[in-house]
């Protein structure tokens, strides 16, 4: 395994720098991630309510669900790893940030040219959809006055812009993440439990294609054994000691 040291010497030299972030980075800021033991709303787990299958049997508890993470979500604030890596996306001009994060905190830190895989809770779109209701709109209205909440322009169900199970990644964001990935010399891993596809591929591909991987979590993950370096302890702390050595 590599060590500190080399990770943030290989940072420095590199030109291309790929960042893979999930719910861990923004366990910091007090938002429950997905596996946790906190990840549990009413007793529900929540990848049972992030289906297709969830939204058309109960909407209204589905929309429970998503406007109480909003309202907690807007509550929170960015952490030292949503800063770090803000600033490497603003500083490093051949950095990609791609979250798998839905709850906007990146875009909060000031992260440009951000790749979102899994869409926005923030945004929202008609269910059926309708001709005029095809475009995901923003809505940061929390909470909603109704719920579900209705389409303005045919009266059907609203639905969050987000990408549930079962659900096709946007084409050109899931391509763009990959000829990132690709062209890679280090991709680094950080917060996720690295089991949901397609996202939990790119560290893959990116190894296929010649990159140092690098993994931050609190714990072992699924891939924790295919990198060629994994720090365990919280991203915000990891993240700010790379931070201050690749500037040192
Ligand atoms: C810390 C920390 C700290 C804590 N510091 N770390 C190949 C193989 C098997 C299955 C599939 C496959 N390809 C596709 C599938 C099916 C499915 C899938 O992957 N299933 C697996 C679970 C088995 N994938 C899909 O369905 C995807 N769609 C698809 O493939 O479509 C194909 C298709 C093509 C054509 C037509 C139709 C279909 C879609 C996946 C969408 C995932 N959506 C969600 C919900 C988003 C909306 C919402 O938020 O409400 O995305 S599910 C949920 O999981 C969310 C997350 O982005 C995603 C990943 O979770 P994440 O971020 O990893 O969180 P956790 O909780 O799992 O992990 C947190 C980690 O942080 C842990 O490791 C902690 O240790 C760590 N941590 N504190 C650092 N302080
Ligand atoms: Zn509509």
């Amino acid at each position: 395994m590599a060590s500190f040291e080399d990770v943030a010497h290989r940072l420095r030299r590199a030109s291309h720098v790929v960042a893979l972030t999930g719910a861990g980075v923004s366990a910091a800021s007090g938002i429950p991630t997905f596996r946790g033991p906190d990840g549990l709303w009413k007793r529900v787990r929540a990848e049972t309510l992030a289906t297709p299958e969830a939204f058309a049997n109960d909407p209204k508890l589905v929309w429970e669900w998503y406007d109480w993470r909003r309202g907690m979500v807007q509550q929170a604030q960015p952490n030292q790893a949503h800063d770090v890596l803000g600033r490497w996306t603003r500083e490093r001009a051949g950095f990609t940030l791609v979250t798998q994060n839905v709850d906007g905190l990146h875009e909060r830190a000031g992260a440009d040219r951000l790749v979102r895989l899994h869409g926005s809770i923030w945004h929202v779109r008609c269910s059926k959809p309708c001709d005029a209701g095809r475009a995901d709109w923003l809505d940061a209205t929390v909470p909603q006055p109704r719920l579900p909440p209705m389409c303005p322009h045919c009266g059907g169900f609203v639905r969050p812009a987000v990408v549930w199970f079962g659900e096709p990644l946007d084409p050109e964001v899931l391509s763009r993440a990959s000829r990132a990935a690709a062209a890679a010399e280090v991709f680094m891993v950080i917060g996720t439990s690295s089991v949901v596809y397609p996202a939990a591929g790119l560290v893959h591909h990116a190894r296929r294609h010649g990159a140092f991987t690098v993994e931050l979590n609190t714990e072992a993950t699924a891939i924790s054994i295919d990198v060629d370096a994994s720090f365990i302890g919280p991203a915000a702390d990891s993240l700010s000691r790379l931070d201050a050595a690749v500037r040192s």
